[in-house]
């Protein structure tokens, strides 16, 4: 009998994006993926997923993917490679890493990562080279530092509400995050509470989003002005008999306290910081206040600032105001990473970790790569790196020093990629990489609540190699301390992950495909108290102590935690606007890139048009800007060139430009990281993204 290629099979996503998820995977006769469609079968995905995941084929099979090893023939960043074979790739990379060792020590070799796959074994092996060698470590800055400390500020935890519930809400606010871009299941669950139950959708942002304008009220602040706006609504909650005083008595620190200190955070008050109506604060409030089932879904992007941390927190603090974490469909929710407790030790080999081994912040890497002693911690220069699944010569801040930095003759850069990217481009090594549909991993959901199996759909093609592999044979030819881990397959990796995190065993996720983690409905909403050890929510954190996630080891506190507000407040420590920089711009994501994957698609840049920035047209008026006229914006971090687009729905002195275009896509290189600022947020590091204060001059 022959064997018939299967029509479909499953998998999940393995993008940076909350939704993770679950996917169906069609083929043609001949064996080649057709599409993707979204599982109908998980309760979270229900059969949608994004367009650009749903036409991955264009991505798999794209003309410029990496088959072979390269390695620099030109200067650097010329651009010329030349094949070799992996052997002699491997076998170069060991060498130069262990010369770098001999000279400067093992802190000068620096594994460099994020979260390009966010599967545990594909994304997380590197720390197991990284400690069998005691290599510099990473402290992760990207993405959730201000995020996910504001939320823990006020739980105690990382984990809220069932996802799921916001489908049985009666009101959902959307604060601060563009899911029909950036996780569309949101979208999902909030529009079937509209239908099933006449949900209202209300939504948060800096400009009129598509998601916006599928929402039923929505709100544009200024960006960084969150908290002021939180704190008029909590201010009228309690004005108006909104406040659920037995539940603030029950579960919350200092109901009196914050009652006391919102008094002068009036409406009026906050119009003025937000360039809100009074008006609009008064009937948001009412209407959180009326419906007890409210729903907080509470993005990341809010939390891109300066402020961030506080903004969280704040808006967090709403509903334990209004008590909506006691109903079903109420409370807050931002991430669920504190339900998935996995035993990581194989992947990560966490007991050779030496605690004395500095910890480089990732945001940081232009500076670091400049020599800069303060961003070293005092330790050697950065001699070579290892680099997967991120693209820092692009979505790193301060753009410029991370090319001069990457330009230096001296360092030793390895990039295992899956396309030439602006940092491949800049390498010594670039390696070909697998796609999610050719290697094996396991996924745990950000928005959600599964653990997710991600199996191999097809064979790579004849070059490109697994994370895993890289890792191990590195590892063999560094002199690494020995390690189980570096000699098990992926498919073991997560064998031995699920068995000793009683789990199940692989067979068993393969037969589930998935599993459901989402704790009791006690537990979800806290009703049990609150995770500080006193059982409350903390309206008064203590910043620079609280628990996060994203906590340093050692303690340390960036920014001026010292002078964070006490209670929810407008936190005065944005970039502000200035004669000189008179604009504030937003990076906001595109819908059809995610960071800066998916840009080497034609469908997606099509799509997409060209790098832009969007403004108030009385505001370009005044700066002799037309629409569609090209335009230098910048400040003193650089200047980039790009086209301006009139729109009237972006917040007074606010500009907006979506999308990590490819750096080349801007007229001289220069992409839009130019602009924006490495310097670590309060408390706990993170980046301000959408925190930087620009000019705009017609050219
Ligand atoms: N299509 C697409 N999907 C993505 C990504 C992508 O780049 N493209 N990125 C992925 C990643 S890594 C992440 S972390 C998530 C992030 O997804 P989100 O949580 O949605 O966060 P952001 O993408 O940073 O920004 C979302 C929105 O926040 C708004 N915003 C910016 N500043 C403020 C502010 O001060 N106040 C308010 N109220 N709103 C503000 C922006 O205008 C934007 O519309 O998305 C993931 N999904
Ligand atoms: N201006 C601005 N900048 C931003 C943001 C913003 O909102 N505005 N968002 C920030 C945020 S939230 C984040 S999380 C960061 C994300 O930034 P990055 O983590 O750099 O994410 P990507 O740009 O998607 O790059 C991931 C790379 O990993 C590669 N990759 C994918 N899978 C694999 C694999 O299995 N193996 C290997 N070796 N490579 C793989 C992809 O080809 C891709 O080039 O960007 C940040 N930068
Ligand atoms: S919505 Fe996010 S998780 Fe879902 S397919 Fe798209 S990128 Fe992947
Ligand atoms: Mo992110």
């Amino acid at each position: 009998m022959t064997q018939q290629p299967p029509k479909s099979t499953f998998t999940a996503c393995p993008h940076d994006c909350p939704s993770t998820c679950a996917l169906d995977v069609h083929f043609y006769p001949h064996g080649d993926i057709r599409r993707l469609n979204g599982a109908k079968d998980n309760a979270y995905t229900q059969g949608v997923i994004c367009a650009k995941v749903a036409r991955y084929p264009e991505r798999l099979y794209h003309p410029d993917r990496l088959l072979n090893p390269l390695r620099r023939a030109g200067k650097k960043g010329e651009g010329r490679f030349e094949e070799i074979s992996w052997e002699a790739a491997l076998d170069l990379i060991a060498e130069k890493f262990l010369a770098a060792e001999a000279e400067f020590g093992a802190e000068s070799v620096w594994p460099y990562h994020y979260a390009g796959t966010m599967g545990l074994v594909q994304r997380d092996s590197i720390h197991r080279l990284r400690h069998a060698k005691g290599y510099s470590r990473q402290f992760d800055s990207f993405c959730t530092n201000m995020a996910w400390t504001g939320y823990v500020a006020g739980t105690g935890k990382l984990a809220g509400p069932d996802p799921r519930e916001m489908a049985v809400s009666d009101q959902v606010v959307i604060w601060g995050t563009n899911p029909v871009a950036t996780q569309v299941n949101v979208m999902t669950h909030a529009i079937a509470a509209r239908k099933k139950r006449g949900a209202r959708i209300v939504v948060v942002d800096v400009y009129e989003t598509e998601t916006m304008k599928q929402a039923d009220i929505g709100l544009v602040l200024k960006p960084g002005t969150d908290a002021a706006l939180a704190c008029a609504i909590m201010h009228v909650l309690f004005r108006d008999g909104h406040a659920d005083r037995a539940y603030l008595e029950k579960y919350t620190d200092c109901p009196a306290d914050l009652e006391a200190h919102l008094k002068t955070r009036t409406p009026v008050w906050a119009a003025e910081i937000t360039g809100l109506h009074a008006a609009q604060i008064e009937e948001l409030a009412r209407l959180i206040g009326e419906v007890k089932k409210t729903y907080f879904r509470l993005g990341y992007g809010f939390t891109r600032s300066r402020n961030g941390a506080v903004g969280m927190h704040a808006a967090a603090s709403i509903a334990a105001v209004t008590g909506a974490w006691q109903y079903e469909g109420g409370g807050a929710f931002h991430n669920n990473g504190a339900i998935y407790q996995l035993n990581k030790e194989m992947i990560e080999a966490g007991s050779l970790r030496d605690p004395g081994v500095r910890i480089l912040d990732q945001s940081l890497i232009g500076r670091i790569l400049k020599g800069d002693e303060t961003a070293l911690l005092g330790g050697p220069p950065v001699k070579a790196m290892l680099i997967q699944n991120t693209n820092p010569a692009s979505v790193a801040p301060e753009q410029e020093l991370v090319k001069q930095g990457f330009a230096r003759e001296d360092l030793f850069t390895v990039v295992h990629e899956q396309f030439m990217t602006e940092t491949a481009a800049l390498a010594d090594i670039v390696l070909p990489a697998t796609q999610f549909l050719e290697h094996d991993d396991i996924y745990k959901g950000g928005g959600h609540q599964y653990l997710m199996l991600g199996p191999k759909a097809v064979e790579p093609p004849e070059g490109p190699r697994e994370n895993l592999f890289v890792l191990n044979e590195i590892a063999k030819r560094v002199e690494a301390k020995s390690h189980p881990g570096f000699d098990m397959s992926a498919r073991e990796h997560i064998d031995w992950m699920l068995t000793n995190s009683g789990y199940g065993t692989l067979a068993d996720l393969e037969a589930g495909k998935w599993i459901d983690l989402q704790p009791d409905f006690e537990t979800a909403h806290y009703l049990n108290g609150f995770s500080h050890a006193d059982g409350k929510f903390r309206f008064r954190p203590d910043w620079g102590r609280s628990p996060s996630p994203n906590k340093p080891e050692g303690g340390v506190v960036f920014g001026s935690s010292r002078t964070m507000p006490e209670l929810p407040d407008q936190w005065d420590s944005i970039e502000s606007a200035d004669a000189e920089h008179p604009f504030r711009l937003v990076t906001a994501p595109a819908r059809s890139f995610l960071n800066s994957t998916f840009n080497e698609t034609d469908g997606s840049r099509k799509k997409e048009g060209r790098p832009e920035v969007w403004l108030r047209p009385e505001e370009a008026a005044r700066y002799g800007i037309e629409d569609g006229a090209k335009v230098r914006m910048g400040n003193r971090r650089g200047a980039v060139t790009l086209h301006a687009r009139l729109v009237a729905t972006v917040a007074p002195g606010t500009v907006i430009s979506e999308g990590l275009w490819p750096n080349e896509a801007f007229e001289d290189g220069r992409g839009i990281n130019t602009l924006t600022g490495a310097d670590p947020v309060a408390p706990y590091g993170g980046v301000a993204y959408h925190d930087t204060a620009v000019w705009l001059r017609a050219v």
